[in-house]
């Protein structure tokens, strides 16, 4: 898994972390640095971290100890939507259809659903607040898995992502998807990216949410991407399609967990999105 931290002197440093948990730091400014590298050297990114990692010794600190930071300083992140039939079921829901409806269409549509999500100075990582938009009363997290991009659109690797969402703007009129969607802090990444070379199986990795309020747990909910409806390079495929991407885009695969209709997050919660083979994304919740 790769990882950035806040050192003392308060520089930003990009490690590795291995099965057992050593902390290995990085020679790159950044993940972009490092996929610059693996393209120069025309090698994968994970042969220049082992490389790394078998010359050097880690550090002697745990990963508790640390301060993470976003991982990785995505110019973009895209998302997809109504991947899942979870999300397809939630959005007739908050839209009160009653016929076919576009989510129907699109969840089963050759085209998938896709949306620029956010930009480098909307997202955060690990431990920053998320907000909450004023001009709503129905807000929830969207706990999805993350592809992490090269500009060829290669699958680098994966992490969490918080596709925080407003379902009562979106419900009001699909139309304003980008209101319910994208405002200051309203999407979260990390704590990590595993390499792809990495993961067994990526149509098997659970995601689980917790919410807590008052130092009580408010939601628990669990999903699978094995419950996709789509493959992750027919997503990646329509969202090359005459497009420019950039190394380190960041593309949200879809929420597989929605919170009962009549939850909604609040000044004060705490989310937690967990992936066990990435690790798990906490944020604050705060009012503008
Ligand atoms: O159409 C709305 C987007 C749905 C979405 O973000 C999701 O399914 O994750
Ligand atoms: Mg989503």
């Amino acid at each position: 898994r790769i990882i950035r931290y806040q050192k003392t002197n308060g520089s930003k440093q990009l490690a590795a972390v291995t099965e057992d948990s050593a902390i290995y730091p990085l020679p790159y400014k950044d993940f972009l640095a490092l996929i610059e590298q693996a393209e120069t050297h025309k090698v994968s990114c994970l042969s220049l971290v082992m490389q790394t990692v078998n010359r050097s010794q880690p550090i002697e600190k745990h990963l508790e100890d640390l301060t993470l930071l976003v991982p990785i300083d995505a110019y973009e992140v895209w998302a997809s939507g109504v991947t899942y039939r979870r999300s397809k079921d939630a959005r007739n829901f908050e839209a009160k259809t009653t016929s076919e409806s576009f989510y129907d269409k699109v969840y089963t549509a050759e085209r998938p659903e896709l949306f620029l999500k956010s930009t480098s100075r909307r997202t955060v990582g690990p431990h920053t607040p998320i907000y909450l938009r004023t001009d709503s009363h129905w807000q929830v997290p969207e706990p999805e898995l993350g592809l992490v991009l090269n500009r060829k659109g290669e699958i680098l690797g994966y992490t969490i992502g918080n596709d925080l969402s407003s379902r009562d703007i979106e419900g009001e009129n699909p139309l304003y998807l980008s209101q319910a969607k994208i405002w200051r802090n309203s999407c979260a990444i990390g704590p990590a990216i595993r390499l792809a070379e990495t993961v067994d199986d990526p149509y098997r990795l659970s995601i689980f949410c917790r919410i807590y309020r008052e130092g009580r747990k408010v939601f628990e909910d669990w999903g699978s991407t094995s419950q996709l409806e789509r493959q992750y390079d027919e997503l990646v495929s329509y969202l090359m399609k005459d497009n420019v991407i950039f190394n380190g885009t960041v593309l949200l695969t879809g929420t597989c967990i929605v919170p009962g209709n009549d939850f909604t997050l609040r000044e004060g919660d705490q989310v937690e999105i967990e992936i066990p083979e990435i690790g798990i994304l906490v944020n604050p919740v705060k009012e503008q």
